[in-house]
């Protein structure tokens, strides 16, 4: 089936500010907010994780997440929000956003939101390290990856305007 609206990943470190793009481009747009957490939850496919340190954090087992997803997938117009790209099949992938946020920024906002000093190291660790960016570009096209950054709101009005310019682009390409 011929997807009439693009599918998009809006991906990067938590706390870089995917949900705060992904609702504002879900509310422009009328594209779907596809939470992977809200996922795993409702179909209950994440394991707690081992270390009595992070009880919060879930394991997720892909292949049943992505017989979760397939048929919206297939159907097109989903935004996808997740701190992991290269699960989904290139395939069903128009475009991925690589949110990206500077590292006092995330580390104020890691705290904020009670993270303990390992997980909030762990964290850092992986936007310092670009992990990211590197996992977009080992599973997609470097043409389809966008680096976005998302320090202050304006950062989010301007993506989010880019991103729906490139929604406008793609419809029109495709004859939609
Ligand atoms: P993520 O979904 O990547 O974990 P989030 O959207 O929940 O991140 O954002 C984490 C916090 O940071 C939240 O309190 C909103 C804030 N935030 C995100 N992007 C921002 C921006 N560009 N300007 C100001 N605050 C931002």
């Amino acid at each position: 089936m011929l997807r009439t609206s693009p599918n998009i990943i809006i991906t990067g470190t938590p706390g870089v500010g995917k949900t705060t793009h992904c609702e504002e481009l879900a509310s422009k747009t009328g594209l779907h907010h596809l939470s992977i957490n809200d996922v795993v939850k409702k179909h209950n496919i994440g394991e707690s994780s081992n270390d009595p340190e992070d009880p919060n954090t879930k394991i997720v087992d892909e292949d049943r997440l992505l017989d979760c997803i397939e048929n919206d997938l297939e159907e097109g117009g989903q935004i996808i929000d997740w701190h992991a790209c290269d699960l989904f099949p290139p395939s069903l992938i128009d475009l991925v956003c690589v949110v990206r946020c500077d590292n006092k920024v995330l580390y104020d906002r890691l705290k904020a939101r009670g993270y303990g000093e390992k997980k909030l190291q762990e964290n850092m660790d992986c936007e310092i390290m670009e992990v990211l960016v590197q996992e977009a570009r080992d599973a997609y096209d470097e043409e389809m990856i966008v680096e976005l950054r998302s320090e202050e709101v304006e950062d989010v009005e301007k993506n989010v305007e880019r991103i729906e310019k490139w929604i406008g682009e793609w419809k029109k390409e495709h004859g939609k």
